[in-house]
């Protein structure tokens, strides 16, 4: 297939790329390499060292023989290019990754929500535009979050986006099926739970065919395909507004850092391991929904843990020192979390969980590069509420 990677320089874009390249797809990257500009703004490298994308698509094509193109255009901004592009490529799939992807840079002022707005939902919209424009059949397969479902304690499992309710009616209770209620937990949330407005709306009216992804919390860094090649390696963020969770707790204990719990580490939440990440977008790829269906949702996911939990792990697997800070986020001290992964298991994915010697090889890679981290840049600082911007306590 001929396959446009939307935002393919990121930290899933990346690897995406290389494995859907090396199953032997066309792939070309569109990307304005603009998670290079923002680690610029904030002053926070990536862990491993990235080289210029040039130079990554140079590498792979040495290393595989393979080719993967790479357009600069900034989705959200330069339609005309975009549309333009889509015309002459007439791609049979895209992945969108193209987004502003950090809930705490996206809380940090209202520049930075009203960035994350702009661009997240203009490029969504411009997307589903220019393939209306050019008459294509192109499957849409998004990279959502687990977050629009919210992360209070919903007293069921979470189900594939869509929810069975009974009504009221004239006639009696009647069962309807529903978008699951949404309830995103910050700005950068609240883009993909109106991207999933904007996808309805185009499969209705357009029979645009979308799969929209519910991922969770990514961990590792490197696929089997970044490892083929230092120059391939992919991004390992560690700061404050862009490092995951886990990836954080390793970096720190390679650094001899107290483990940064935000609040009593309560907060339960879903994740998935970086290479079942790209095995998930291709599968959901090779299975399309059908024209006129509905947007298909799965849950990306493959096991929940809470984040206390995650600490005592690292913790017992390296020595360190468990610190709990006081939470610069809004979200719920404590909550259950089950979820339904059932669509992407029967499809075949066989998941990679949570296990020590993985956690190992993540350790190795942070204990390789610990002397390129500052760590000024390791506390979390955007301050979600105006209470907490006033200085109240939230732990
Ligand atoms: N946390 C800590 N200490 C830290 C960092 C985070 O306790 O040093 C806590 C947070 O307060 C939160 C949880 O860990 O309760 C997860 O935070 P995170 O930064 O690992 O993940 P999150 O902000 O939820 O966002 C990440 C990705 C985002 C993706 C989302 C999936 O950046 O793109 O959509 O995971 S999900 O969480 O399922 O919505």
């Amino acid at each position: 297939m001929k396959i446009v990677i939307f935002g393919g320089d990121g930290f899933c874009g990346w690897p995406t790329s290389l494995h859907l390249s090396n199953l032997g797809h066309d792939v070309i990257i569109v990307d304005n390499l603009s998670r290079r500009a923002i680690e610029k703004e904030l002053g926070a490298d990536s862990l491993t060292p990235i080289v210029s994308i040039e130079e990554r698509l140079a590498a792979w094509k040495e290393v595989t023989g393979k080719t993967i193109r790479f357009e600069n255009i900034n989705v959200a901004k330069d339609y005309d290019r975009l549309t333009a592009f889509l015309a002459t490529e007439r791609p049979d799939a895209l992945v969108h990754f193209a987004e502003q992807r950090s809930a705490p840079y996206s809380m940090i002022d209202a520049g930075h929500k009203r960035y994350t707005v702009d661009n997240n939902i203009n490029a969504t919209n411009n997307i589903l535009a220019a393939i209306v424009e050019n008459d294509l059949d192109t499957h849409i397969v998004h990279l959502g979050t687990m977050g629009v479902y919210g992360y209070g304690t919903a007293g069921m499992k979470i189900p594939e986006g869509y929810l069975k309710v009974t009504v009221d009616t004239d006639e009696g209770p009647q069962e309807q099926e529903i978008v699951y209620p949404p309830h995103p937990g910050s700005i950068y949330h609240m883009t993909k739970v109106l991207d999933h407005q904007i996808f309805a709306y185009y499969a209705k009216n357009d029979s645009l065919r979308v799969t929209d992804l519910h991922q969770g919390i990514i961990w590792g860094t490197n696929t089997d395909q970044c490892n083929r090649d230092e120059r391939l390696i992919n991004r390992f963020d560690y700061d404050g507004e862009y490092g995951t969770v886990l990836n954080r707790f390793l970096i720190e204990a390679a650094l001899g850092y107290p483990l940064t719990v935000h609040g009593t580490g309560g907060q339960t939440r879903a994740f998935i391991h970086i290479q079942d990440m790209a095995t998930c977008i291709q599968l959901a790829i090779e299975n399309p929904p059908a024209k006129g269906d509905r947007v298909k949702v799965f849950n990306q996911m493959t096991e929940t843990h809470r984040v206390r939990d995650l600490a005592a792990l690292v913790s017992e697997l390296t020595g360190a020192e468990v610190q709990n800070v006081p939470n610069p986020r809004n979200e719920s001290a404590e909550n259950d979390l089950f979820v339904s992964n059932d669509n992407f298991l029967a499809l075949g994915l066989n998941p990679t969980t949570l296990s020590n010697g993985l956690l190992t090889e993540i350790e190795e890679t942070a204990a390789k590069y610990k002397d390129r981290v500052d760590v000024d840049k390791i506390p979390a600082r955007a301050l979600w509420t105006k209470n907490q911007q006033a200085g109240e306590p939230t732990l």
